[in-house]
C-alpha cells in the first residue's frame, strides 16, 4: 500500500476517532473536498487503523443499490465499504448503542463467498464463488453531524458501517431471491418494507458491480469473505429493543439493541 497523503490521514484519523468517542465530526469537516479516489484512500487508512487495533476484514458491503437508499440520502452512486469481525453481532446477540452516534438499522442480503476470489482476473466469476445467502441486518451510523454527507464523504467514512447480524446461511441453488418480501421490525412492528427486487432488480446484479469496484481499488475477498448487497429500504433509526429482518424463503435474522442511558436518544430520528 502506497503512504497515504496527510489530508487523507489526518480525515482518517478524524472520523475513526470520531467513532471511537461516539462523538459526531461536523459538517464543515477540517479536509478540504475529498475527491473519490481520496475518499477510498482514507477508508483504506480508516480500516488500516481497526486492522492495528486487531480488527480482522471479514468482507466487503456495498452501499446506495437501492433507489429507497438513493433518495433517503440524496446520492446516486453504488460505493463499497470494509467490513471486520468487531462489526459483526452474532444472530438473536445484542448490540450496544452507547457505542453509537445516532445508529440506523436496514435488512439486508448478505452473501457467503466459499472460495478465494482474485478480483484482479478479467475472467473472475464471482456468482460461482458463492456458497451461501443469508438474511441480514446492518446498522449504519454516519460519523458526520445529522448523517448528513455526500458521496466522497460517506466513502471516506466507510459507508457508515458499524455493525452487521447474518442470519443462518442457506445454499444459493435453494432461494428464489427474484422479487421477495424484505421486512423489517422494531419490537414487533412493521418499520420498512420493501422487496429483493429493489436491489438494482436482485441482489444478484449487486455481483458485477462490486468486483468493478473492488477491482478499482485493490480489495481482496478471499474465501469466507461475506458481502453484504445493499439495503432493500430505508434505514430506520434504532431504538432499544428487538429488530429483525425477515425475508420469505430466505430466513430471519434479530437483534437486540440496548442502552444504558436513559432519556430521549440522540438525534437518530430523521428518516
Ligand atoms: C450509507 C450506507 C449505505 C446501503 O445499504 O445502502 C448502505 C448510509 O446510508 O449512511 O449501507
Ligand atoms: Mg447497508
Amino acid at each position: 500500500m502506497t503512504t497515504p497523503s496527510p489530508v487523507v490521514s489526518q480525515a482518517a484519523e478524524l472520523l475513526d476517532t470520531a467513532q471511537q468517542a461516539v462523538t459526531p465530526v461536523g459538517t464543515a469537516t477540517p479536509w478540504p473536498d475529498l475527491d473519490l479516489d481520496e475518499a477510498y484512500a482514507t477508508q483504506a487508512a480508516l480500516i488500516a487503523r481497526r486492522h492495528a487495533r486487531g480488527e480482522h476484514g471479514v468482507g466487503l458491503k456495498l452501499g446506495f443499490t437501492s433507489e429507497a437508499k438513493m433518495r433517503q440520502m440524496g446520492v446516486d452512486e453504488v460505493i463499497v465499504g470494509q467490513l471486520t469481525d468487531g462489526m459483526q453481532a452474532a444472530d438473536g446477540g445484542t448490540i450496544d448503542m452507547d457505542a453509537l452516534i445516532h445508529p440506523r438499522v436496514e435488512p439486508e442480503v448478505a452473501f457467503l463467498v466459499g472460495a478465494d476470489v482474485d478480483l484482479a482476473d478479467p475472467d473472475v466469476d464471482l456468482e460461482a464463488a458463492l456458497t451461501g445467502v443469508a438474511a441480514g441486518l446492518e446498522i449504519i451510523d454516519s460519523r458526520y453531524d445529522g448523517f448528513r454527507f455526500d458521496l466522497p464523504r460517506v466513502v471516506a467514512d466507510n459507508t457508515s458501517a458499524a455493525m452487521f447480524v447474518l442470519g443462518p446461511w442457506r445454499a444459493l441453488d435453494e432461494v428464489d431471491l427474484d422479487d421477495v418480501p424484505v421486512t423489517l421490525r422494531a419490537r414487533d412492528e412493521v418499520v420498512a418494507e420493501g422487496t429483493t427486487a429493489a436491489i438494482l432488480g436482485h441482489p444478484l446484479r449487486t455481483l458485477p458491480r462490486l468486483v468493478a469496484l473492488g477491482r478499482r481499488l485493490g480489495l481482496r475477498l478471499p474465501a469466507g469473505s461475506v458481502v453484504l448487497a445493499g439495503a432493500a429500504t430505508e434505514a430506520v433509526a434504532l431504538g432499544p429493543g428487538a429488530v429483525s429482518a425477515e425475508i420469505p424463503g430466505l430466513g430471519s435474522v434479530r437483534a437486540v439493541a440496548v442502552s444504558d442511558s436513559a432519556g430521549p436518544l440522540g438525534d437518530g430520528g430523521g428518516r
